[in-house]
């Protein structure tokens, strides 16, 4: 029965258990309703404080718990071909670095994406982020990077984009142009930098979220990074950085500089990069699935990120080469085996924090009115669950922008 005087929503999800990740926990409801109103949140939290709604739809939660969408704030979901013999190589003892420079690795699937369509992209992705939806996420950031010529980086980025129109998902893009030294630059890898700040950022200014870089001793020096970060800041584009993962060349401190969104990776962060980033603001995506599938043993420094105060995210990585991981459940259940993470950083690693790590902050991430209603309904009897299983998924249904 509609009341005039009651305020109205589009849907109406009640008897429902919510985490909402609102303030520094997970903000847990026993008894909680969520309101859905234009796409967004109208209100989200005790049923008891809940206004008396005119609801077109009511859900009917049965005592499931509600989370925000998740995200995935680091992917390579975008590339042709796989990894799958250089993965037996390494079984066979090569090591990744060695792979790469014999011009297997990054290089390997440049050549294939380079030859694929934008269509073949498109398609050989999908497979990928519906396996990450399937697993409750309404968020994803995908890199270009396996291009290194400004037709085939365009060429990804708009193959990131179509994805967004494909699925109910937001997608973001970022541009990762320095990723790797293409082949026609091997002698001359400051003129790939030129080309990188002079042609490329130029032209990608309008379908990127965001610039990443590799920085690493396969990758680029920090100078040369500092280059591309200053392009990114002439054009009004935020930073991110593949930072100390598999060395240290100081790179999540230059990246705190240019107050990136993030520093990746970082198995091999020290205390001065911790100190910049803490001041920065600047959230540390950690990847469990790269560190994990290249057997890496260097822990990242988790006590230290924890005592600044460093926000943490966790990702996939989802790429070809280091981790062909499509599930945030797995991520989260390696973030805390692997990396010792509480339940609760876990759980906000994929929400709250993986959403500042996209500067998405007042869009997603949490249950909060105002926010687009991307919510994730789990067939759970507590959200630590979610951590704790390892290849079960017990997603019930998902909702991306009240849809
Ligand atoms: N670090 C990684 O783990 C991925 N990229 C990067 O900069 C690996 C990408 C690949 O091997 O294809
Ligand atoms: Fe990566």
């Amino acid at each position: 029965m509609t009341t005039p005087d009651h305020p109205r929503c589009d849907r109406l999800w009640r008897n429902a258990r919510l985490m909402t990740c609102v303030d520094d926990g997970l903000g847990l409801v026993e008894d909680g309703v969520v309101a859905a109103r234009d796409g967004r949140i109208a209100y989200a939290g005790p049923a008891s404080d809940a206004p008396a709604f005119n609801a077109a739809e009511t859900i009917d939660c049965a005592d499931r718990w509600i989370t925000p969408g998740l995200i995935d704030c680091h992917t390579h979901l975008i590339h042709a071909g796989d990894r799958a013999r250089e993965f037996e190589m390494r079984l066979d003892g090569a090591t990744y670095e060695e792979i790469a420079r014999a011009g297997g690795g990054i290089r390997s699937t440049m050549a294939a994406t380079r030859a694929a369509s934008e269509a073949d992209l498109v398609a050989t992705a999908l497979p990928r982020l519906d396996a990450l939806i399937a697993g409750g996420a309404t968020t994803v950031e995908v890199k270009s990077g396996y291009g290194l010529t400004l037709d085939d980086e365009l060429k990804m980025l708009r193959a990131a984009r179509a994805l967004g129109e494909a699925r109910k998902v937001r997608i973001r893009t970022t541009f990762l142009g320095a990723h790797a030294l293409p082949p026609e630059y091997a002698d001359n890898p400051d003129g790939y930098i030129d080309l990188i700040c002079d042609s490329m950022i130029p032209a990608i200014a309008g379908i990127a979220d965001a610039v990443d870089a590799f920085c690493e001793g396969i990758g680029f020096t920090a100078a040369q990074t500092e280059r591309v970060f200053a392009a990114a800041a002439a054009h009004g584009l935020p930073v991110k950085l593949h930072a100390e993962q598999l060395s240290n060349l100081h790179g999540a401190a230059l990246a705190a500089r240019y107050h990136a969104l993030s520093a990746d990776h970082l198995e091999y962060l020290d205390e001065a990069g911790i100190a910049a980033m803490a001041r920065s603001g600047t959230v540390a995506t950690l990847l469990p699935g790269a560190f994990y599938f290249v057997r890496e043993t260097k822990l990242p420094p988790i006590g230290a990120l924890r005592a600044a105060g460093v926000p943490i995210a966790l990702a996939t990585d989802c790429n070809p080469g280091t981790s062909p991981l499509t599930s945030l459940l797995l991520v989260m259940n390696m973030g805390a085996t692997l990396f010792r993470l509480t339940v609760t950083e876990c759980l906000r690693g994929v929400t709250v924090n993986a959403a500042r790590a996209l500067g998405l902050q007042d869009e997603t991430g949490t249950l909060e009115a105002g926010k687009a209603c991307d919510l994730a309904i789990w067939d759970v009897g507590h959200p630590s669950e979610l951590v704790y299983r390892m290849g079960f998924n017990p997603l019930h249904a998902r909702i991306w922008s009240g849809l």
